[in-house]
C-alpha cells in the first residue's frame, strides 16, 4: 500500500530527523529530500487513509488558486478556514485587538472593506499561477507593467500541442514578490510529463509539515494532474512528491503517535462528473470520491 511509504517516512523523521528551533518557535525534527511516488491509474488517489483527510477542503483550496484569488474571503465564505491564522495573527498584531478567530473569520465575509484591508495574504500561489506580473521597459531604466502571465493556461497549451516538452513547469516562487507574501510558496514547483498517452505530476515542495499540511498537498498535486489530465485528453499517469525540508512539529507527538498505530485501509478513487469547459471551469460539485473509509480524524495544532 503506498501509504506506508509516508507512514515510513513519519516514523523515521520523528526518530531520526534533526531537531531545531525552527521559524515557528514550535520546534521540528526534520530530513531533507524525500519522495513519495504514486499510480493513479483506475481513478486511485493519493488520500491518506490513516487519517480523515477533508479533501473538499483541500480541493476548494486549489479551485480558490486558479481563480487568482489570494484573499481568504472566498475560502472562509465557503467554511474554509485554513489560511485564517495568518491574516488573523496580522491584525492581532497591528492593532492589538484579540479578536477570536470565528469572529475574525466572520467578519471577513460581511465586511468587504474589513476584508480587502485585512484578509490579503499577498502575491500568493494564486496570482503567481495565473498573473505573474511583467515588466517591459519604456527606456531610461523606465519599465511599465505589462500583461501577466497566466501559467496554467499556458500549461494547457503546451501540454496539447507540444507533449513531448521538458519545459511544463508552474513555479510559485517569485523571488521579487516573496517579502509581499504572508508565506512564501511551499508547494513551489509542479513539473508535467506526457509519456504513451499518459500525464505524470511532480512537486517540488520546499518545506513540508508532515503531519498536517501534507495530506492536503499530495491530493492537490494528484488532482491538478487529474483535471489537466481530463482537459488535455490524456489519462492519468503517476504523480512524484518530493520533500525538501520535510518535518514533524514536537506539538505533533500525539498524532504521530496514534498515526503510527493504524494500518492503511479504504481507499478512496475520484471520478469527475462532467468535463468541464475549460481548466478554469471546475467547480467542487464536479468531484466525487467513492470507497474512501478512512480511520477517525487526528486534529493537531497548526504553528503559525
Ligand atoms: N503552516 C504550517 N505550520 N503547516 C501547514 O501545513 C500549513 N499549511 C498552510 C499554511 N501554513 C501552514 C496551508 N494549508 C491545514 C491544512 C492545510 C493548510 C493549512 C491548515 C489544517 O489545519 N488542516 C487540518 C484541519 C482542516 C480543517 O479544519 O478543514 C487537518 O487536520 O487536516
Ligand atoms: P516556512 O515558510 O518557515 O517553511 O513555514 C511554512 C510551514 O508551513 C512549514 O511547516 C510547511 C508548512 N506548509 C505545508 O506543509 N504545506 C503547505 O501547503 C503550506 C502552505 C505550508
Amino acid at each position: 500500500h503506498w501509504e506506508w511509504q509516508y507512514l515510513d517516512l513519519m516514523r523515521r523523521i520523528w526518530e531520526e530527523g534533526d531537531e531545531r528551533v525552527d521559524r515557528t518557535g514550535v520546534g521540528t525534527r526534520s530530513l531533507f529530500g524525500e519522495t513519495i511516488r504514486f499510480n493513479l491509474a483506475d481513478g486511485a488517489m493519493p488520500l491518506l487513509t490513516t487519517k480523515r483527510v477533508y479533501w473538499k477542503t483541500a480541493t476548494r483550496e486549489l479551485l480558490w488558486f486558479l481563480t487568482g484569488d489570494t484573499n481568504i474571503r472566498a475560502l472562509c465564505a465557503q467554511g474554509v478556514e485554513i489560511w485564517t491564522d495568518w491574516p488573523l495573527d496580522r491584525y492581532r498584531r497591528e492593532t492589538g485587538e484579540p479578536i477570536e478567530r470565528a469572529a475574525f473569520s466572520r467578519r471577513i465575509v460581511e465586511d468587504a472593506e474589513f476584508a480587502e484591508r485585512w484578509g490579503d495574504l499577498g502575491p500568493v500561489y494564486g496570482k503567481q499561477w495565473v498573473d505573474w506580473p511583467t515588466y517591459q521597459p519604456v527606456g531610461e531604466g523606465l519599465y511599465k507593467q505589462g500583461p501577466g502571465v497566466n501559467q496554467i493556461a499556458e500549461l494547457v497549451e503546451s501540454l496539447q500541442h507540444n507533449p513531448g516538452s521538458r519545459r511544463h513547469i508552474i513555479e510559485g516562487w517569485n523571488v521579487a514578490e516573496l517579502d509581499a507574501m504572508a508565506l512564501p510558496p511551499c508547494h513551489k514547483t509542479y513539473q508535467f510529463h506526457v509519456a504513451n498517452g499518459r500525464l505524470s505530476g511532480m512537486l517540488f515542495q520546499r518545506s513540508c509539515d508532515l503531519g498536517l499540511g501534507f495530506a492536503f498537498n499530495m491530493w492537490s498535486l494528484a488532482l491538478l494532474t487529474r483535471m489537466l489530465a481530463q482537459q488535455c485528453n490524456l489519462e492519468p499517469g503517476e504523480v512524484v512528491w518530493t520533500g525538501a525540508d520535510v518535518h514533524l512539529y514536537l506539538n505533533h507527538a500525539a498524532l504521530v503517535e496514534e498515526q503510527l498505530s493504524r494500518i492503511p485501509a479504504g481507499e478512496g478513487r475520484l471520478t469527475f462528473n462532467r468535463r468541464p469547459a475549460s481548466i478554469f471551469d471546475y467547480r467542487i460539485e464536479d468531484m466525487t470520491v467513492s470507497g474512501y473509509a478512512p480511520q477517525e480524524h487526528i486534529a493537531a495544532p497548526v504553528a503559525v
